[in-house]
């Protein structure tokens, strides 16, 4: 195959997979910041397979997310847990990572996505969960764009 076909070829393969991004989010039956997550989600093109529960706290036991780590909603990638209210940019880091078990936005930072009010935006920081065990900074955030 020529090199540019053979480009063309993996251009159009990673397009495929990037459509096919499937998430399930789970959530409580009269959460609006999960209700503005889900949006945020599908805007940047994924799919989301909306589940409301009666216990959330049972969801995020099963989806393996540390107590300390807990948000409002909680997703599930590629069988990870993506947890509150987490931007795009750490949810395709997280699918790149084999070391990782979840990524969370602990409690529900002002102007995270989902949480853009108008009102002033906090500084708040990723955390991915190893599959040992241990928190690992991923990225300090200011709205829904690391802050470099
Ligand atoms: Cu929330």
């Amino acid at each position: 195959m020529k090199p540019y076909l053979t480009a063309l070829a993996a251009l159009l393969i990673s397009g495929v997979a990037h459509a096919a991004d499937v998430i399930d989010v789970h959530r409580d039956a009269n959460c609006g910041c999960c209700k503005d997550w889900i949006k945020y989600l599908e805007a940047n093109g994924f799919e989301v397979r909306d589940h409301v529960e009666a216990n959330m706290s049972a969801v995020k036991q099963r989806a393996g997310v540390a107590p300390r780590l807990g948000s409002c909603h909680t997703g599930v990638i590629d069988g990870k847990f993506v947890e509150g209210h987490v931007p795009v940019a750490a949810i395709r880091e997280l699918q790149q990572r084999d070391d990782l078990a979840g990524v969370a936005v602990p409690g529900m930072p002002a102007g995270s996505p989902g949480m853009d009010y108008g009102q002033p935006h906090e500084r708040y920081q990723v955390i991915g969960l190893t599959e040992q065990g241990r928190d690992v900074v991923m990225g300090d955030y200011l709205g829904s764009q690391p802050v470099r």
